[in-house]
């Protein structure tokens, strides 16, 4: 509620105007129906108490029951047993009311039952058409919401703006405190990020550098609900530089480290090395079709050879603690030892399955041109 009054009071507010809206409708075409015809005294003795009392409990519900709570934000169904729960209790709150002030005694109780009907058809109608009118004309072309790392955060902005887009949030996968970045508002949470999808009218919410498993299920539901499609804008392979102590006296060695979401934007589902090398060993030749992985050298120099099927090969040279090659899916490889005894060692997103691998060339190529 909060993040809908700061991102968008006013389409919130067209909500309840729109119920009121309906109200109103069903309560004179019920009056008209019973009646066939307003007469004057009829409209004061049935239709201007009841709807002032029905109008106060549409409020009251609305406000109590927090019918309208994530309006934009929800499935065809919730938005279904959001207005069933909202007619429901207006009805039944209104009845018990009629009961209790005894005037129920001279109202006619079929024009209840029909305002009640009505405006549960006219409620659910009302409200699909308005959000459709409202995502089809309010939303903004080529506003983007970036969903990325602290450490690709900057790159990702640039990478979007290189595209003709523009960048109008910015969600981090492990945000230490970050408010803004330039005039880009950033979220770490994932409800206020959602409530600013919808209020603000993205067009689309891109992935920046993470693998898909690490989209939280909350906002793909959410963007699902909001129509909002989830793409990604990706690089297929980046060199990282790895954190590393050295001590000032050598004996001590040096220390580096990898942090789990704040490095490494895949979840780790298995860790492998390869040790007991000798010099001009040739591994590798294959893809993958889903694992992410970063690659690095603790000890030793190793060749990295990338093909990504344009025909121009990249050869990225692992050759101490410091330096980690993360590697998106899609990319052929070629490893190459230079010294002997070199150890690669991997962290990857996905647990060992043989199907995932890419092993023939031709296939890889053939690969490549479907998903493009
Ligand atoms: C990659 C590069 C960098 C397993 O049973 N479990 C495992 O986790 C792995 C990695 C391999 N294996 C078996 C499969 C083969 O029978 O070990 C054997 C050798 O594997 P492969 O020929 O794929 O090894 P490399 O060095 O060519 O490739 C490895 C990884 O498989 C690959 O994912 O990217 O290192």
């Amino acid at each position: 509620m909060k993040n809908q009054i700061k991102y968008g009071k006013l389409r919130y507010v067209s909500f309840i105007i729109l119920d009121l809206l309906c109200l109103l409708l069903s309560n004179l075409s019920a009056t008209f129906l019973y009646y066939g015809q307003y007469t004057f005294d009829k409209i004061f003795a049935d239709f201007i108490p009841v709807f002032i009392l029905t109008f106060a409990i549409d409020v009251f519900v609305s406000l109590t029951l927090n019918t309208l709570g994530n309006v934009l934000r929800r499935s065809k169904k919730k938005e279904l047993k959001e207005c069933v729960t909202h007619v429901s209790a207006s009805f039944v709150l209104l009845a018990w009311l009629l009961f209790a002030i005894r005037y129920g005694i001279d109202y006619n109780s079929g024009i209840i039952y029909f305002t009640y009907l009505f405006d549960l058809m006219l409620l659910i109608s009302g409200h699909l058409l308005w959000k459709y009118l409202l995502k089809s004309f309010c939303r903004k072309k080529g506003s983007v919401f970036l969903m990325t790392t602290n450490r690709f955060a900057e790159e990702g902005i640039e990478e979007i703006r290189k595209k003709g887009d523009e960048v109008s949030g910015v969600c981090l996968l492990e945000n230490d405190n970050k408010k803004q970045i330039g005039d880009i508002p950033v979220f770490s949470d994932i409800k206020e990020a959602l409530a600013f999808i919808c209020w603000q009218n993205v067009d689309r919410v891109c992935i920046y550098g993470i693998d898909h498993q690490m989209v939280p299920d909350r906002l793909r539901s959410g963007c699902n609900a909001l129509g909002v499609g989830i793409e990604s804008v990706d690089f297929d392979y980046k060199i990282l530089e790895l954190k590393t102590i050295v001590n000032s006296d050598p004996k001590y060695g040096a220390l580096s480290f990898l942090e789990g979401e704040r490095d490494i934007p895949f979840p780790i589902r298995r860790v492998y090395w390869i040790t007991e090398t000798e010099a001009d060993l040739h591994r590798g030749f294959h893809a993958h079709k889903l694992n992410c992985q970063l690659l690095f050298c603790p000890y030793g120099k190793i060749d990295i050879i990338l093909d990504d099927g344009s025909g121009e090969k990249q050869t990225v040279t692992l050759d101490g603690p410091g330096k980690g090659l993360l590697l998106m899916p899609g990319l052929w490889r070629e490893m190459v030892w230079r010294e002997s005894g070199s150890v690669l060692c991997v962290l990857a997103s996905e647990y060992y399955d043989e199907k995932e691998y890419i092993r023939n060339y031709d296939d890889f190529i053939t690969y490549r041109k479907e998903n493009q």
